[in-house]
This record gives C-alpha cells, sequence and structure tokens, in this order.
C-alpha cells in the first residue's frame, strides 16, 4: 500500500490522499495508479469521506509520459483497463471523494479529478486533454465521465483543437462544483468533506452508488430502483433516529441559500 507518490493521512473521520509527486507534477505511473486503487481499497471501516489533492503547483499533469513505451494494442487495452479498475475505485469505493484542483488538472488528471464526487477548484486551475495533440487517446475512463460534467461537444472541441479552460470558465462548463480563490482548495475540500461525513453512511453510500447507475437506465427502471435505494435508506435505524431528531425540534433547519 505505500508508495513515495501517494501519502494517506487520517484526520478524524476524513482520509487525506495526496499525490507527493510535485517535482513531475504528480504525473501518474503505472506503480501510482496502483497504489491509489490500493489506497481505495484500505480505506479503514472509520474514514467518512475522502479528499484528494496533489502537491506542489499542479494537481496533476495526467499519464507518466516517459512510461509509455511500445506497447502492441492488447497491452494498451490492459494498460487503459489498469486505469479503469483503479479510478472505479474512486468512484465506487466506500466513501465520498471531494478532489481540491489547483494548477493543471489535464489529461489523465482530468479523469482522476472525473472520477471523484465532488470538484472544488481554486483561481489558479486549468483543464486541458492534450491526448488528442499527442497522438493519443483517453484511456482512464474520461470518454465515459468528462462528458457526463461537461458534455460531448465541448470534450470534442477540447480533444480536437487543445482547448484549455480557465478556472471560471471551467466552472461554468460543469467541472468543478465549486470555485474559490487560489490557494484555499484544500482547505474547502475539507470542510465539505467533514459536512459530508456527518450524513448517514448508507445515504452516503446510497448516493454514490445509486445516482450514476440509475442516470445509465431508461426512466422505468430508474424509478424502480430509486423506490429500493428509497426503502433501504428509510429503514435504517440512523434514518429513524434523523427522523424523530427533526420532528422533535433536534435537528437543524434547512436554511436560506
Ligand atoms: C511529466 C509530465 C507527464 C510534466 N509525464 N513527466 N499529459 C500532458 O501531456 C501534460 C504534460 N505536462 C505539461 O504540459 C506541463 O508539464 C504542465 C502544464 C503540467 C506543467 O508545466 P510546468 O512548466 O509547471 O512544469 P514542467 O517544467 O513542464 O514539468 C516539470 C517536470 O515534470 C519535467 O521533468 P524534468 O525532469 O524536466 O524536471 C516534466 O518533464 C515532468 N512532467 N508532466 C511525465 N505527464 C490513461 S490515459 C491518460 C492520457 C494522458 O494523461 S495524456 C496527457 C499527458
Amino acid at each position: 500500500m505505500n508508495h513515495p507518490d501517494l501519502h494517506i493521512e487520517l484526520r478524524d473521520n476524513i482520509a487525506i490522499i495526496r499525490l507527493t509527486r510535485g517535482a513531475k507534477r504528480n504525473a501518474l505511473s503505472d506503480g501510482l495508479i496502483l497504489a491509489l486503487r490500493d489506497a481505495f481499497d484500505n480505506l479503514p471501516d472509520t474514514v467518512r469521506a475522502a479528499v484528494i489533492d496533489g502537491e506542489g503547483p499542479h494537481f496533476c499533469a495526467g499519464l507518466d509520459l516517459s512510461e509509455l513505451q511500445e506497447r502492441d494494442a492488447g497491452q494498451g487495452m490492459r494498460h487503459s483497463r489498469m486505469w479503469h479498475a483503479a479510478l472505479e475505485r474512486v468512484q465506487y469505493g466506500p466513501v465520498p471523494v471531494i478532489a481540491a484542483l489547483h494548477g493543471a488538472v489535464v489529461g489523465g488528471g482530468l479523469e482522476l479529478a472525473s472520477a471523484c464526487h465532488i470538484r472544488v477548484a481554486d483561481a489558479s486551475t486549468f483543464y486541458a486533454l492534450p491526448e488528442g495533440s499527442r497522438g493519443i487517446f483517453v484511456g482512464g475512463g474520461g470518454s465515459v465521465r468528462i462528458p457526463k460534467l461537461i458534455g460531448a461537444a465541448r470534450m470534442t472541441d477540447m480533444m480536437l483543437t487543445g482547448r484549455v479552460y480557465n478556472a471560471e470558465d471551467g466552472e461554468r462548463a460543469g467541472f468543478a462544483q465549486y470555485l474559490v480563490p487560489e490557494g484555499t482548495a484544500f482547505d474547502k475540500a475539507l470542510e465539505l468533506a467533514q459536512r459530508v461525513a456527518e450524513n448517514a453512511p448508507l445515504t452516503n453510500y446510497a448516493l454514490m452508488h445509486a445516482l450514476p447507475r440509475i442516470a445509465e437506465q431508461p426512466a422505468d427502471h430508474g424509478f424502480f430502483t430509486e423506490s429500493l435505494i428509497a426503502g433501504i435508506a428509510q429503514a435504517s435505524p440512523e434514518a429513524k433516529t434523523r427522523l424523530a431528531d427533526f420532528l422533535e425540534g433536534r435537528a437543524a433547519k434547512v436554511q436560506k441559500a
């Protein structure tokens, strides 16, 4: 589980997972991708949410291009499937993951960010998919996840023209749900993780696992899946306690935004 380019820290019930390869702009080597996979596989049961961020001036420069050797088609496919398996653990792991973005969020770095559940970007963030100009293709699930954030037309444009989105345009396009001043993405991500960690774990799990699947289902199946999850969630002891807390005046009301 230990890898020199990945630092894992537990702060109460939040796991902070940091790419620590700043000198190489947190480029994702095969070893680092496998370490990420293992990190999400082995989170302690006490963890309720995770924050992922990157050391140095950039969140992540994507695939480690120095490792791109001569691969045949089968090896290339398996390499991509390895990324899929690792980022699947991020998206469909045990707890919600909040990405704290800054600087470059490019190529595989954007694929990693798009596997997270919430993205907080600071004002220095920029997004790009240089694969188009490097003669390669996305291979870390980007063609599935990124259009869900920004639409297929914007992704096509990015890959065809090398277009780079700055932090503000990126937030408007749908890359990030939060845009914060430079240098504050981690603090905001941690604050959100602490808020997320207060929810019933079953609700968080249901949200992460059910919502993206329901989005893929025909409406009739989606309604049915929703009813199953609704039934399971409301039958949990935690739901009963929380509802009683509200009805008896012990729980916070929703505040006007
Ligand atoms: C790297 C990588 C990398 C930096 N692989 N070594 N990704 C890309 O095409 C993006 C390539 N990187 C860049 O465009 C720039 O490095 C950045 C905009 C991210 C940052 O620029 P800068 O000026 O801050 O840093 P730098 O001087 O370019 O890089 C510092 C060092 O990191 C340098 O090594 P050094 O030994 O000369 O110090 C760089 O070579 C190294 N470095 N990025 C390897 N990506 C599952 S498929 C996914 C497909 C993709 O992700 S393709 C997109 C790859």
